[in-house]
This record gives C-alpha cells, sequence and structure tokens, in this order.
C-alpha cells in the first residue's frame, strides 16, 4: 500500500490537490456569486445535467483521472450537490455519509465523494469537517432532519464522535471514502463560501438502487 492509499483507508479522506488553478476557479467564483441570488443559502441538486459550468466541473481532467485511478476507468456521476454559504449565513450541513440514503448505497470500494472548493473555504466560512475514520464503521442509519437534510443518527459513537476542520482554497479538491463522516459550519465571514459536492461510482456500485434510477447518474469521459 502506498502513502496515499494508506492514508486514505486510515483516516478516509486525501489531502487537498488542485482541480484547476486559483485563477481559473476564481473566475468561477466570480461567475456564481453573480447569478445566484444571496437571499438565502443556494442549495441545488445536480447542477451538472442542467448547467454548463457544472458539466464542465465533473469532467475536469484533474479530477476525474484520479477518480478513474480510484475506483477504474468505467465510472460516472452519480450526483453532485452545489452549495453557496452567503456572508453570515447561519446554515449548517449535519453530518451525514454520502454513499446512501432512502433509496440508494453504494458500494464504499466502487465510489469515491469529491468536495471542490469554488471559493476559498477557511474555518470561519464553513469548511468541511470530517470524522477521521468513520468510514470504518460503515453505513449508519440516516434520516432528515426538520430542514429536510440527510443526517446520520441512532448511533451511539455519533453522540461523541469528533470532527477535524479540513480548510480549503479556492481550486482544491477533497476526495473521502463514500461513507466519511462529515458536516459543515455556518458561515460567519464577508464572502461566499463556494463548494460541489460530487459523488462518482461505478455502474456495479449499487447495492441498493442502480445507476439507471440516478438522475444525476452520467459516465465520465475520460480525456
Ligand atoms: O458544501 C457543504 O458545506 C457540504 C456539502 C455536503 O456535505 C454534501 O453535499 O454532501
Amino acid at each position: 500500500m502506498n502513502q496515499t492509499t494508506s492514508l486514505f483507508a486510515d483516516r478516509g479522506y486525501l489531502a487537498p490537490t488542485q482541480w484547476a488553478t486559483g485563477q481559473a476557479a476564481r473566475a468561477l467564483t466570480h461567475y456564481l456569486g453573480s447569478v445566484y441570488s444571496p437571499n438565502r443559502t443556494t442549495l441545488i441538486s445536480n447542477p451538472h445535467i442542467r448547467e454548463a459550468w457544472a458539466r464542465d466541473l465533473v469532467q475536469t481532467p484533474a479530477l476525474i483521472n484520479r477518480v478513474a485511478g480510484m475506483i477504474g476507468p468505467e465510472s460516472g456521476v452519480d450526483q453532485s450537490f452545489l452549495v453557496i454559504k452567503w456572508p453570515g449565513d447561519q446554515t449548517v450541513v449535519p453530518m451525514h455519509q454520502d454513499g446512501l440514503s432512502v433509496d440508494y448505497e453504494l458500494d464504499p470500494l466502487q465510489s469515491v465523494s469529491s468536495w471542490l472548493s469554488i471559493s476559498d473555504a477557511p474555518a470561519a466560512a464553513g469548511a468541511l469537517q470530517f470524522a477521521l475514520g468513520s468510514h470504518r464503521w460503515g453505513y449508519l442509519p440516516h434520516g432528515f432532519d426538520e430542514t429536510g437534510a440527510l443526517t446520520a443518527h441512532g448511533d451511539q459513537r455519533l453522540t461523541d464522535c469528533e470532527f477535524s476542520t479540513v480548510p480549503t482554497t479556492v481550486g482544491e479538491v477533497l476526495l473521502f471514502d463514500t461513507r466519511l463522516l462529515h458536516r459543515s459550519g455556518s458561515n460567519s465571514t464577508g464572502r461566499p463560501r463556494i463548494g460541489l459536492n460530487v459523488v462518482y461510482a461505478r455502474r456495479s456500485a449499487y447495492l441498493r438502487g442502480s445507476a439507471a434510477t440516478r438522475e444525476g447518474w452520467q459516465p465520465i469521459r475520460l480525456p
């Protein structure tokens, strides 16, 4: 096992790498900051099937080459999710795992989660937080909270589980296990915090559900 593989196996995520140069990524920060309205938290499911910027982003060569190296070239996008936390936005994303919901479950060895930092995401802006090693607990029960957000519950280990904050800068991407518990806090800075979560999976990854029933499923095209 090389160092990268063993880090992924131990703590459940890889150190951030670049999906784009800061300059290219900042152009997208400005674009998204101008097209969406700052009235309330922006939450958009599967933008890659409707919007050109997201269609390009999920196919970014620097990202999909790594994904293909981890789960194989015959993979696709399972889902994407855009979150913009506007300045002073109190919204938090509760702890959850990306590889399951009521209607599907992904084999963690045939799927991988990613989170693309489309703006800087320091701790104060609501950076991603991981419960290191929690992927080894397997999938936990999930339900929807009062805001409609998917959240893990019903396991004693959730009560005292600790989260590590992983600040990122614009143009970086985090790759993590689809069982890794993660969450994010509010944005107390004066700038929007923009991130795109993309889950990649092989067609054969579906332990429940199938690629055919996933709204966002789309094969990746390697360069
Ligand atoms: O952007 C965030 O703050 C978290 C997004 C996330 O965890 C998800 O979409 O699964």
